[in-house]
């Protein structure tokens, strides 16, 4: 496709932005939520759409599940509202509910059963795979798009609102963080091609790379030293897995979103196929991350667990100690990946 039209949007995207554009009519008071320890997708994709909705004449507000994410604190400003505080309480104040970045409504955590029974219009915002229990059908979800902010991207050019810095920055950092920096297989022509038009907006990339990745607390890296320390390899099947223990991040002042991007060690590991990263909630819950590199399908294998997400990056909670999961996660991993053909040898 010639890189001119890579910004073209598909009559099914369209369509679709059209249909949300019915209920968001100006006055309306919309809250936006997101899924649990909302990542730079989640936090970036809501306080861009915040943005837009307001242009449009709306009153939207942030009802996370979790708490904002520090480090992603510049992109909420002073004119995003974030009623994540006040919970389930905030949600029945609204006249309209947007999930976004979530296809599955228990990805909700503690705000699931609220917005089950809301009597308000629901729409979706998504790039995951289907679940078996999306938080509406009224959606704009397409898995072809590098991360929600792309189809939020869209969503501003299609309804013809601004691209203003700060809604700019937010779908760069939605983007950047979705895509591994550019690194992942979902990175596209049309996503470098958003890229370019968000700088031309005026995003500063060496500003993005500093807040997101280069702002790290210290506890971060010593967090990260010890996980490496645990770090296991099963070289004939292609398995790489990393463990944190309960109470590792109380120990060194950390907080969860301090642990995102751990598993890509793992799965840097030469000939490794399926990385793992196990973390022990000190509940009885195992939180445990999928990876893979080539053709191993995640999204399914992370079904066996009641997880699920993307065919490359997956997540389940697992009940359990940490080694039994680990042991057993472990275990289902071989079998798994001796029924999947082996790669390439230069994969
Ligand atoms: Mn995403």
């Amino acid at each position: 496709m010639p890189i001119a039209n890579l910004l073209a949007v598909s009559d099914t995207r369209r369509a679709d932005i059209a249909r949300l554009a019915e209920e968001l009519r100006p006055g309306r008071r919309v809250a936006l939520s997101t899924h649990i320890n909302a990542d730079g997708d989640g936090c970036g994709s809501g306080t861009a759409l915040a943005r837009l909705l307001a242009q449009r004449g709306l009153k939207p507000f942030i009802v996370n599940p979790t708490p904002w994410p520090a480090m992603y604190r510049f992109l909420l400003g002073s004119d995003v509202i974030d009623r994540s505080p006040d919970g389930a309480a905030a949600l029945r104040d609204a006249d309209l509910l947007i999930v976004h970045d979530i296809s599955d409504v228990k990805r909700l955590g503690g705000l699931a059963e609220t917005v089950r029974q809301l009597p308000i219009p629901k729409l979706v915002i998504d790039h995951h795979l289907p679940s078996d229990e999306p938080p509406s059908d009224i959606t704009l979800s397409d898995t072809t798009a590098c991360a929600t902010g792309e189809l939020v991207f869209d969503f501003a050019s299609v309804l013809g609102l601004e691209l203003t810095s700060p809604i700019a920055q937010s779908l760069y950092a939605a983007i950047l963080t979705d895509t591994g920096g550019f690194r992942f297989s979902n990175t596209t022509p049309r996503c470098h091609a958003i890229a370019a038009a968000l700088l031309a907006a005026g995003v500063d990339p060496e500003e993005m790379y500093t807040r997101i990745y280069a702002s790290a607390p210290v506890g971060r890296l010593q967090l990260l030293g010890e996980a490496l320390e645990t770090l296991a390899i099963d070289r004939d099947h292609g398995i790489t897995w990393i463990s944190v223990a309960a109470g590792a991040l109380e120990r060194h002042e950390v907080r969860s979103e301090d642990l995102d991007g751990i598993v890509e060690h793992a799965r840097s590991v030469s000939g490794t196929r399926l990385a793992l990263f196990f973390r022990d909630l000190g509940h009885g819950k195992v939180k445990v991350s999928f990876r893979s590199t080539g053709d191993v399908d995640v999204n399914r294998f992370a079904r066996q667990f009641g997880g699920g997400g993307h065919a490359k990056a997956a997540g389940a909670l697992i009940p359990g100690t940490l080694d039994a999961v680990r042991d057993s996660v472990v275990a289902a991993a071989r079998a798994y990946l001796s029924e999947s053909p082996q790669p390439a040898a230069d994969r």
